[in-house]
């Protein structure tokens, strides 16, 4: 088999690039070790940038988001038993869509069918080859047959436990930090207790209250990182929301069943740099960011504009600028988004060795924000998304 770019990962970095590329006029095919389900059952991220949203309609998909996705012009910070909005629009002139990233993976799946693009799922022992030189190849069994696919170029989208950055990790140099808890999410066909997002800081823990649409919620609870999800029944979730909600959302919490419950660690991690001849990685392959700034999915979105530019640009101008230059573009936003994310999770959190100083500080921090014009443009900036 023969392809010009071969894809490892489908993820939503791997489908939006598979889906631009194929637009430019560039041929490629997706490696998944899963199966398509198994992907689409994920939950997790809600909130998407502005610039995320214009390369969803520029890769043609976007349809069913602008029809179904809720535009937030705000979101809300809870603390001291009261909660103060934030008007993102005000200061910044954007929004952000909540649309969940398991819909975006379907509207991405529908279209590359729909353009009868390659995708192989259950892809096993995926390995890379030969991206020193100018004709890399990657293997993979299926069906207990071995393949291989001969291609100009590799796109390591399979996230952060993927093979791509295990190929390169003598080349490679990783920052880490690992948060002394996780988050509890909790997905239920219930009302949103409020229209727009609330983060919490509260003596017991973080809280955040978000979305899917007007009949389906997602909670988060700040939980220690050796907590299991069975000992989490969905009365004893309600009961510690409830706790660290102000009274007003705490009265209006609507609860019920739960969809889906899990627990994920929190983690700021980035490897340097991000090619490596002709294989380049994008999204959680390369970094991950803690969920409070909402900025994963929005992150990987941006590798894979910068990269589908570069390979654009490779093949109609037969120029390796954007290639050679795309390691250095996509870490400068990288590092912008891991600063903004380390310093959501530090002000909402309750670390272990919290004590009333780091307290104090945390709401004195709250309440600038709540009270400066100033620290609001720069939080909001943030959120909606710094520019490409
Ligand atoms: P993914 O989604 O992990 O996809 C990688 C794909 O590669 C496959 N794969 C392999 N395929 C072939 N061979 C191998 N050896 C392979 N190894 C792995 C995997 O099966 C998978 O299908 O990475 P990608 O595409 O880079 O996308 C990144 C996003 O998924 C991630 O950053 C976000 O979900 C993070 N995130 C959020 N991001 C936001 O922008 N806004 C949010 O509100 C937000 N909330 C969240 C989040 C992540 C969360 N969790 C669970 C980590 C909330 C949560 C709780
Ligand atoms: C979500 O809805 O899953 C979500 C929203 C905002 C975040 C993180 C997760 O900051």
């Amino acid at each position: 088999m023969r392809t010009q770019v071969a894809i490892i990962g489908a993820g939503p970095a791997g489908l939006l690039l598979g889906q631009l590329l194929h637009r430019y006029g560039i041929d490629n095919i997706i490696l998944e070790r899963k199966d398509r389900d198994y992907v689409l059952a994920r939950i997790r991220a809600g909130v998407l940038e502005q610039g995320t949203v214009g390369l969803l309609e520029e890769a043609g998909v976007a349809a069913r988001l602008h029809h179904e996705g809720l535009i937030h012009h705000g979101i809300e910070l809870a603390f001291g038993g009261a909660r103060h909005r934030i008007d993102m629009t005000k200061a910044t002139g954007k929004t952000v869509t909540v649309y969940g990233q398991t819909e975006v993976t379907r509207d991405l799946m529908d279209a590359r069918d729909k353009a009868g693009l390659a995708t192989v799922y259950e892809a096993g022992d995926v390995s890379l080859h030969g991206f020193d030189s100018d004709r890399p190849r990657v293997r993979y069994v299926k069906d207990g047959v071995s393949h291989e696919i001969a291609c100009d170029v590799i796109a390591g989208c399979d996230g952060f436990h993927g093979v791509s950055r295990q190929s390169v990790k003598d080349a490679i140099t990783t920052f880490e930090r690992i948060y002394p808890f996780g988050w509890l999410g909790l997905l239920s066909e219930t009302p949103p207790v409020s229209p727009e997002l609330i983060y919490n800081n509260h003596e017991r823990g973080f809280a955040l209250c978000s979305m899917r649409s007007n009949t389906r919620s997602r909670y988060y609870l700040q939980c220690p990182l050796d907590e299991h999800v069975d000992n989490w029944p969905d009365e004893k979730f309600w009961d510690e929301l409830k706790r660290r909600l102000d009274p007003q959302a705490a009265d209006h919490l609507v609860t019920g069943p739960s969809i889906e419950k899990s627990i994920a660690p929190l983690r700021s991690f980035v490897a340097e740099p991000m090619r490596f001849g002709r294989l380049f990685l994008a999204g959680d392959a390369a970094h991950i960011v803690p969920p409070t700034g909402a900025k994963g999915l929005n992150l990987a979105a941006s590798d894979v504009h910068y990269l589908s530019q570069a390979l654009r640009e490779f093949y109609a101008e037969k120029s390796s600028a954007g290639i050679d230059d795309y390691s250095r573009r996509a870490l400068g936003r990288v590092w912008k988004a891991e600063r903004f994310s380390w310093w959501m999770t530090s002000m909402m959190h309750r670390f272990p060795d919290t004590d009333a100083f780091s307290s104090r500080i945390q709401i004195a921090e709250l309440n600038y924000l709540v009270e400066s014009e100033a620290a609001q443009m720069s939080l909001s900036e943030n959120y909606v998304g710094l520019p490409y």
